[in-house]
């Protein structure tokens, strides 16, 4: 869904907001040419009023207004359109049988295509697929819907351990935030106040349950009971991006956890088998399409603003069509992992041990 497209951007915002507080000025007097225009023929940056996000538990909130630079927003263009791209590559992918299983974030685009298809290449080595993938600081998905959020929880505990003035953003569905879980996850972490930003990506749909049939409150940023919250508009990736530094701050303020829930869409069905148009109209998915969607949101404020052209946007979609076929090329023809690398990676950095196969007698080695 849309969340995975706004993790990138999530992910931006946190290190900007690390590094420092608030947007990066333009660098003065720098002329690059794209296209035919110079650089000082756009508009450097601008300021957009943003929706104003409910509160809970909370006397302030993020800003109202946000300044986007040219370069941010190039940026982002780039990111949402890559992801938005990968995930239709994906799909294609998908009904060729290439790829057998649907969950995919974090990485690189070459490395999670060949992650998908199980390949030597693949984020995971090609042993982890759809379900597994794991990088530096990123902790995967998880198979047990809400399985994630203790998970998270765990990894924010250890950034408080640690004392680095790090935090964990652990990220689930509305279908998710129903699971029991959860709410053992959001006692500990507010008693123990841990850095955790926990995010529900409510996008209106579990499967094909609409979030009124299947939870007695809707209002996921309360959930959290005791836990601060905001509701954000998760369409606008402003408004995410304000949102994400203000929670992050929260955190590295040593407040405890924060909640923030991501109201957005789901275009598409909930996975390959759902043509995702039994429970829902057509005309909803198209008004949505139509009115808000998050690229297009984009797109205008950068073109009414002049801070981008309509030729150098599509400059943008021609280079990340071609980075995600060539990703897709990768993918489908990088070799398979050999056998005898089925079981090494078990753990990080021990000597070699024996593993058992699928009888005892079967006797594998694994090496880290
Ligand atoms: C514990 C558990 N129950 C059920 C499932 C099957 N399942 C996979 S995804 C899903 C729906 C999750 O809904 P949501 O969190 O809203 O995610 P979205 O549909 O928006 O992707 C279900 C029921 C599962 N994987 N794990």
């Amino acid at each position: 869904g849309s969340m995975r497209k706004m993790l990138t951007i999530i992910s931006g915002a946190l290190r900007g907001a690390a590094a420092r507080n608030g947007a990066q000025a333009v660098s003065e007097g720098t002329r690059v040419v794209v296209s035919s225009r110079t650089y000082a023929d756009f508009t450097p940056q601008a300021t957009f009023d943003i929706k104003k996000c409910d509160l809970h538990r909370l006397e302030e909130g993020p800003p109202q207004q946000a300044l986007l630079t040219r370069e941010e927003g190039l940026s982002y263009y780039r990111t949402m359109q890559t992801v938005r791209r990968m995930e239709l590559k994906a799909d294609q992918l998908y009904k060729q049988k290439i790829i057998r299983g649907f969950c995919h974030l974090g990485g690189t685009v070459r490395e999670i295509m060949a992650e998908l298809t199980g390949r030597r290449g693949g984020i995971a080595k090609g042993k982890g697929g759809s379900m597994h993938m794991y990088t530096k600081n990123f902790y995967g998905g998880n198979g047990i819907v809400g399985a994630q959020v203790p998970l998270g929880a765990g990894v924010a505990l250890a950034c408080k351990y640690q004392g680095r003035n790090e935090l964990c953003v652990t990220l689930y569905g509305d279908g998710a935030a129903n699971q029991g879980q959860i709410f053992e996850t959001y006692n500990m972490a507010a008693l123990w106040k841990l850095p955790c930003i926990f995010i529900c990506e409510n996008n209106k749909y579990g499967m094909g349950t609409s979030v009124e049939r299947a939870a007695a409150s809707t209002d996921y940023y309360k959930r959290g009971d005791f836990i601060p919250g905001i509701r954000v508009d998760g369409m606008d990736v402003l408004c995410v991006r304000e949102a994400t530094k203000f929670a992050a701050e929260h955190c590295r303020a040593g407040k405890g956890p924060i909640l923030m829930e991501l109201q957005t869409y789901r275009y598409h069905g909930h996975s390959m088998s759902d043509p995702g148009v039994s429970y829902r109209t057509r005309e909803e998915i198209q008004e949505v399409r139509s009115k808000s969607d998050p690229i297009s949101m984009l797109k205008e404020r950068m073109l009414s603003t002049n801070m981008a052209s309509v030729d150098e946007l599509k400059e943008i979609d021609v280079e990340v069509r071609k980075e995600i076929e060539d990703a897709a090329q990768f993918a489908t023809t990088d070799p398979e992992p050999p056998l005898e690398e089925l079981c090494n990676h078990i753990f990080y950095n021990d000597p070699p041990i024996e593993v058992r196969g699928t009888n005892p007698w079967s006797k594998l080695k694994s090496v880290s």
